[in-house]
C-alpha cells in the first residue's frame, strides 16, 4: 500500500510539473529548475513545443496503459489466484487490434511531425540575411546586405556586469528586427560547430566547406541566448550565441552605428579567443 501511495505521489507530482512547466520555463535563456523548453519566440518553436507536448502525452498514456496491464496481470493471474494457467494461444480480434492501434498512433504522430518538418524547411522571403560562421571558439556574424562583419566573443566571468548571464554574454550581440524573416546562413571555418538558439527553435550544424541555411521570425523583442551545440574542442562550452531582437527603428539606428564603426579591428580579440 505504501508503495502504491508513493507511486501515486510520483504520478501526481509529475502531472503538476507538466502543468507548471511553462511557468518555470526560461525566457531567452535557461532558468533554475526549468522544466521543458525555453519560452517560444518564433512560430516554429511554438509548433515544436506543441508537437513535443502532444508526443509526451501519447507516451504517458501508453506507459500508464502498459503499467495498468502489468498490475492487472500480477493481481489477477498470480499463482495464488490462478494456479492453473489456461492454454489459450490465439485471439484474432486481439491480434488485429494490437496491430491496427499502433499503426493509427504512428499515423497520428506522423501528420504533425511532417507538417513541422515542412514548416522548418519552407523558407519565407528573406527580410534580412545573416551569416554565422563558427570558429574555435567564437562566432563571426556577417550582414551581407549591409556590409557589416564582426566577431562575437564570450565575456569572461570576472568582466560580467550585473544582470548579464554567465557563459552566455558576448561582447557584441547579433541584432535583428522583430517580426521579420531572418535567413541564417551557417558555416564553419575549422571543425563542425552548431548554431542553436532554443527560443527560436533553431539548431543547425555548421560544417566546414558547406553552406547550411535556417530561418527564424522572432515575434517579440528581447535577448535570446544559445550555444554552440556540437562538441568542437576544448572551449566548446564557451562560444555562446546572443541575439537581441529589437524594433525596426532600433534596428535602423543600430545599423547606422555599426556602419560608422565599420573599421573596428577584431583581430586582437579573436587571437585571445583562439587561445
Ligand atoms: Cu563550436
Amino acid at each position: 500500500m505504501a508503495m502504491l501511495n508513493r507511486l501515486l505521489t510520483c504520478i501526481s507530482s509529475a502531472a503538476l510539473l507538466a502543468v507548471c512547466g511553462p511557468a518555470l520555463a526560461g525566457d531567452g535563456q535557461p532558468s533554475p529548475w526549468q522544466m521543458g523548453f525555453q519560452k517560444a519566440a518564433t512560430p516554429i518553436m511554438e509548433q515544436i513545443t506543441s508537437f513535443h507536448d502532444f508526443i509526451n502525452l501519447i507516451s504517458i498514456l501508453i506507459a500508464l496503459f502498459v503499467l495498468g496491464l502489468l498490475i492487472y496481470v500480477m493481481v489477477r493471474f498470480n499463482e495464488k489466484r490462478h494456479s492453473q494457467p489456461s492454454r489459450t494461444t490465439h485471439n484474432t480480434m486481439l491480434e488485429v487490434a494490437w496491430t491496427i492501434i499502433p499503426v493509427l498512433i504512428l499515423v497520428a504522430i506522423a501528420i504533425p511531425s511532417f507538417r513541422l518538418l515542412f514548416a522548418q524547411y519552407d523558407f519565407p522571403k528573406a527580410d534580412l540575411t545573416l551569416t554565422a560562421t563558427g570558429s574555435q571558439w567564437y562566432w563571426t556574424y556577417e550582414y551581407p546586405d549591409h556590409g557589416i562583419t564582426f566577431a562575437s566573443i564570450m565575456v569572461q566571468e570576472a568582466d560580467l556586469k550585473p544582470g548579464q548571464p554567465r557563459l552566455l554574454t558576448v561582447d557584441r550581440e547579433v541584432v535583428v528586427p522583430v517580426n521579420k524573416n531572418v535567413i541564417v546562413q551557417v558555416k564553419a571555418s575549422d571543425v563542425i560547430h552548431d548554431f542553436a538558439v532554443p527560443s527560436f527553435g533553431v539548431k543547425l550544424d555548421a560544417v566546414p566547406g558547406r553552406l547550411q541555411k535556417t530561418w527564424f521570425r522572432a515575434e517579440r523583442t528581447g535577448m535570446f541566448y544559445g550555444q554552440c551545440s556540437e562538441l568542437c574542442g576544448r572551449n566548446h562550452a564557451f562560444m555562446p550565441i546572443a541575439v537581441r531582437v529589437v524594433t525596426d527603428e532600433e534596428f535602423a539606428a543600430w545599423l547606422d552605428s555599426q556602419k560608422k564603426s565599420a573599421a573596428r579591428d577584431d583581430a586582437g580579440k579573436v587571437t585571445t579567443a583562439q587561445k
